[in-house]
């Protein structure tokens, strides 16, 4: 594994001029795999339409990606990016993968070019959830990132699939009578296992070396890597500026997205978060801060702890419950 000290003077693929809210855990994700990618092998993406696409491709406007003063001809450095229709970013790396594997079979392409899809998780698990479920099943050679905001940003911040238990959503509102999203969010971790990935992970950049060691690990998979990275959404989530890693943290400590690796074949490894309730931190540390939870907690104006509304805390109960459910679940793969 590369060292942080040397991973942190590569250069990062993705620069100033994009138009992401300022505080987005996104530009950190694409800032930390640039460096990791910059590591002497092409790199082409294929981008779904998301966030992460719509505010960082806008041309003629800035262009956020791009290595420097690099161009085409500097094979190592440069890198390709190939904008696909939302729901397909899986596939369309795919048929990058293939494209590439043939031009190296006819001694077209010397050198190996790392394939990586990026979606949103509205992208990937909603619309989406046939080309990445095909494409790990098809054992194709790409990592696919997908950023998991729990909604739809960019068209509204409509609810997803991944969105967690009492989250205040454009399509889930909270109101007096309702607490918000009270879908079950889906078992994207298990799906993808289950689906035959070669690798599958979530990380965050909030645990740096830890997001290091499996983005490496999983640029060097023979099947398909799959990493989702949970993506404190500061307009969506609507928290205060500054506390986006801060958030990304917690989120994994208190169990809505424990940091997890497992490799085909082998045992799970879970990070971060103690399977043990009672050794974790209270949930309200992670929902108090954002106003998409402020129905079910609030701020105790005495104490300034975050606690759970009067009235809400059937409502708060099951998202402990559906935490440990999944908790246990994980450490069941361990
Ligand atoms: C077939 C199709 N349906 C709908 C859209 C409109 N659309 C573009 S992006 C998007 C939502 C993206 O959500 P997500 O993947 O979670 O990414 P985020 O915006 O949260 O980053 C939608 C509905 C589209 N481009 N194509
Ligand atoms: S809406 Fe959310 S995910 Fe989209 S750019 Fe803003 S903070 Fe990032």
């Amino acid at each position: 594994m590369a060292k942080i000290i040397d991973i942190i003077q590569r250069e990062s693929c993705f620069q100033p001029g994009s138009t992401l809210c300022a505080g987005c855990m996104e530009s950190i994700a694409f800032q930390n795999i640039g460096k990791i990618t910059d590591n002497g092998k092409k790199t082409i993406f294929g981008l779904g339409t998301f966030c992460g696409e719509v505010s960082t491709l806008q041309f003629p406007n800035p262009v956020a990606w791009g290595r420097g003063e690099s161009t085409p001809e500097d094979w190592t450095k440069s890198f390709g990016i190939l904008h696909h229709v939302f729901e397909s970013a899986p596939t369309i790396t795919e048929a990058i993968r293939d494209t590439v594997d043939v031009l190296s079979s006819v001694g077209a392409i010397k050198s190996d070019i790392q394939t990586i899809s990026m979606s949103g998780d509205g992208g990937a698990l909603a619309i989406g959830l046939r080309s990445l479920l095909h494409t790990i099943n098809r054992q194709a050679r790409i990592v696919s990132f997908v950023l998991v905001n729990e909604v739809f940003a960019n068209t509204g911040f409509q609810y997803s699939p991944s969105a967690s238990l009492g989250s205040d959503t454009s399509t889930t509102p909270a109101t007096e009578l309702h607490p918000g999203n009270m879908q079950p969010p889906l078992d994207y971790l298990g799906l993808a296992v289950n689906a035959g990935a070669g690798l599958v992970a979530q990380v965050s950049p909030a645990f740096p070396k830890y997001f290091l060691k499996v983005v490496e690990t999983a640029l060097e998979c023979k099947g398909t890597a799959v990493i989702f990275i949970p993506s404190p959404c500061i307009t969506g989530w609507k928290f205060a500026d500054g506390e986006t890693v801060e958030l990304a943290r917690l989120s994994c400590e208190t169990g809505f997205f424990p940091c997890f690796l497992k490799k085909k074949g082998q045992p799970a490894e879970i990070k971060f978060v103690e399977r043990d309730a009672a050794k974790r931190p209270p949930v309200e540390h992670f929902m108090g801060p954002q106003q998409r939870f402020q129905h079910l907690v609030r701020k105790n104006k005495e104490t300034g702890q975050f606690e759970v509304r009067p009235g809400k805390e059937a409502v708060v109960e099951e998202i402990r419950t559906w935490i440990q459910t999944k908790l246990d679940a994980l450490y069941r793969m361990a």
